[in-house]
């Protein structure tokens, strides 16, 4: 597989709703697209970074200029015998993860449509459909936060994370718990509590959720090896798992009974492979988060999520939640078991709406080989 061609592009694309979490909210999604073109056929990699340094260091500003200068000389015109060599490739320039990641799923898209498999196949999946759970932001009032989550129980979806920070999580859980029972259910609180919290956290613990996601600091292991101590409920790390390596320090510090993969997070499909067979090993369940990608990046994670550890409903929802229209067509949805199907098509196996990218795109940069 050889990339003979590389087009960067700066989208925006406003969201149906605003989504809000323990760091801020935003109104619309501006991401980065990546497209390659080899051998005839053409792959896509959609970047989740983020306009601002919140979830990750990482922003849009700075995965253009590590992809136009670094990331693109090291893969374009090379031969790759395998997508999972193009991580490796690499090596050279440290983190940035989500710019690598974005180039380095667009290549396993491309190779599986060279080879006209779908993504899914050339993973190593083993389903053809995948279950689907939903995260709810912040809501201004908790009548509105169980008016959401009615409407999602509704759609179908087989869990609910409900986004919390301090002030919006004990009150937040006890409303959804004794309005709608022992359905499954889990928190996400992207890091915005202390170890000083850990009493308050515990008080939890009686709701039995399924999961508490991330509730201390982006990079910290040792504290939330000491939160579990003191904490039932299962800790789950998104944010701090920024490496296989990070995963197995977590595991071996007993940091963590669950672990979130997102590619972007570590660097794209080879490397979300290691650290599903990592958490596999340890007996480590694992599901697949999102980043309000577009239909592109979500059919991606649709594919990733068939590997057989994926053994939780990931925050893999519908477009239709998120856009409208979205960039592919049809959208991804979610049937009434709230599953999702694996689409069967070459690579991602999506339609792609070149119309709507244009109209999304803020702007754009074509690189050759
Ligand atoms: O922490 O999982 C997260 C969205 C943006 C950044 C971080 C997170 C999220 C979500 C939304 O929770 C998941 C989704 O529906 O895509
Ligand atoms: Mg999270």
């Amino acid at each position: 597989m050889k990339i003979e061609r590389l087009e960067l592009r700066l989208l925006k694309l406003p969201l149906v709703h605003f989504f809000e979490t323990s760091f801020g909210r935003i109104d619309d999604k501006h991401f980065l697209l990546v497209r390659v073109d080899g051998g005839g056929c053409t792959g896509y990699g959609e970047c989740v970074a983020e306009q601002d340094p919140y979830y990750s260091s990482e922003t849009n500003d700075t995965a253009w200029p590590i992809i136009v200068d670094f990331i693109a000389p090291r893969v374009l015109g090379v031969e790759f015998a395998h997508p999972r060599e193009v991580f490796p490739a690499l090596k050279a320039i440290r983190g940035h993860h989500m710019a690598k990641a974005a180039v380095e799923m667009a290549a396993w898209d491309l190779f599986a449509k060279q080879r006209g498999e779908p993504l899914s196949r050339v993973l190593g999946g083993t389903r053809d459909r995948i279950a689907s759970g939903v995260s709810i932001g912040i809501q201004q009032s908790l009548g509105e936060l169980a008016a959401k989550v009615e409407h999602e129980l509704a759609a179908g979806y087989q869990r609910i994370k409900i986004k919390i920070k301090p002030g919006w999580d004990l009150d937040a859980v006890e409303t959804v718990r004794a309005r709608f029972g022992a359905i499954p259910l889990m928190v996400d609180a992207n890091a915005a509590y202390t170890l000083a919290d850990a009493d308050h956290l515990a008080r939890l613990d009686p709701f039995g959720l399924m999961m508490i996601e991330q509730p201390l600091d982006y990079d910290d292991i040792a504290d939330h090896a000491a939160l579990q101590r003191r904490l039932t409920t299962p800790i789950c790390l998104d944010e701090s798992i920024k490496t296989v390596g990070i995963a197995r320090e977590a595991i071996a510090a007993g940091a963590c009974r669950i672990v979130n993969i997102k590619p972007g997070r570590v660097g794209g499909f080879a490397e979300s492979i290691r650290l599903h067979d990592l958490c596999a090993w340890h007996g480590i369940p694992v599901w697949h988060g999102g980043m309000l990608e577009s239909g592109i990046g979500r059919a991606a994670n649709v594919h990733l999520s068939t590997l057989p550890n994926f053994t939780l409903p990931g925050d893999i929802a519908a477009s239709k939640r998120y856009f409208d229209p979205d960039l592919i067509d049809p959208s991804i949805e979610v049937a009434a078991d709230g599953t999702v199907a694996v689409p069967t098509g070459p690579g991602i196996g999506v339609t792609i709406r070149e119309d709507r990218i244009h109209t999304a795109t803020l702007k754009k940069l074509e690189l050759r080989s």
